[in-house]
């Protein structure tokens, strides 16, 4: 690995400069607190193995809906994002947005059921799933990166043809039978088209992906934000995919974090029982991306303060790590 110039200095814009310390009018300022600049300055010390691990390297983040906090959480978000990019590694953001789905959907009346952690989704749902989606959440996250620095594109599955999809079913037990239920439009990738986010990444572009797609007979489909996320990861054969949610990582039977885990491992404690519930798509997702060739998945909580550089470029590193 070497140090490399990547995008320095391509992408301060008039509004990031306006707000840059000035290193002339700050200096009285910073021989009060010597100690804490000296702090400073080692921590971006120590990050440059990181940094040169990292060098070009694709990292795909699903920002889920529960780990979108307060405006303030999201800039510091988009801010640890346009860093990623300034350093030459590059971000694809996959977002979620279930509470906010949820919220419209029952702002407009419409009544709304999950199985198996999918949201049955009828055309009347699906409409607002991608309202929500595609504008308002997909539109915020967009604006937060800009603001902070960067170049994000919001996009869906649909654009470029980016992700194929097809009717999802879902395969739950009543009464002890097999049962085979019809969840409506709800989507499964069967075919992906990278292309556009290959375009995207050789230039200074953040694309901001919604997960919302197109069926062979030009359907639209609600996809699960973590399956979106990894048929993306895998269709990049991204070095990362990190999954950022509201719970700390994956945990033992005696509660405790485990920080790093095999597949194996991984199906054990799901047999086990251990690993259930919402955590069971996430670590499904896990499983599935590493098959495809994605290299390392982390699941980890969102709402820690700069959970994206805390994992990416520290020592500590954040969450569960799921590597083969
Ligand atoms: C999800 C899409 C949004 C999502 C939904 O309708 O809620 C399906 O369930 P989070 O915030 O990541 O949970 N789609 C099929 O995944 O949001």
């Amino acid at each position: 690995p070497r140090p490399s110039l990547g995008n320095a200095g391509a992408r301060a814009t008039p509004r990031a400069r306006a707000r840059a310390p000035d290193p002339e009018r700050d200096v009285e300022k910073s021989t009060a607190h010597t100690r804490d600049w000296i702090a400073t300055a080692r921590t971006l010390s120590e990050a440059l193995p990181y940094l040169q691990r990292y060098d070009g390297a694709t990292i795909v983040i699903k920002l889920g809906g529960h780990a979108m906090g307060s405006e303030e959480a999201m800039a510091d978000f988009a801010r640890d994002v346009v860093l990623m990019k300034q350093c030459n590694v590059h971000p694809i953001i996959v977002h979620g947005g279930g509470p906010m789905i949820n919220e419209m959907l029952r702002r407009l009346e419409i009544r709304s059921e999950f199985v198996e952690g999918k949201r049955v989704s009828d055309a009347a749902t699906v409409e607002v799933v991608e309202m929500v989606l595609s504008g308002r959440i997909n539109k915020r996250i967009v604006q937060a990166i800009n603001t902070a620095g960067g170049k994000a594109v919001g996009l869906s599955g649909k654009d470029a043809n980016l992700m194929i999809c097809e009717k999802d079913l879902a395969t739950v037990l009543r009464d002890g039978a097999e049962v085979t239920v019809d969840l409506g439009f709800v989507g499964k990738p069967v075919e992906m088209h990278p292309e556009v986010l290959h375009t995207f990444l050789r230039s200074d572009f953040i694309p901001v992906v919604a997960p919302v797609a197109m069926g062979r007979d030009g359907e639209t489909f609600n996809v699960n934000g973590d399956t979106a996320a990894g048929a993306i990861a895998a269709a990049m054969k991204a070095d990362r995919l990190l999954l950022l949610t509201d719970v700390a990582g994956v945990k033992n039977a005696e509660g405790e974090l485990l920080t790093q885990i095999t597949p194996p491992q991984v199906r054990e404690l799901t047999e086990a029982g251990v690993i259930a519930g919402g955590m069971i798509p996430k670590t499904q997702t896990a499983l599935d991306a590493i098959d495809d060739g994605v290299r390392a998945v982390v699941i980890l909580d969102g709402r820690a303060p700069h959970a994206v550089l805390l994992e990416l470029f520290t020592a500590h590193g954040a969450g569960t790590l799921i590597r083969g």
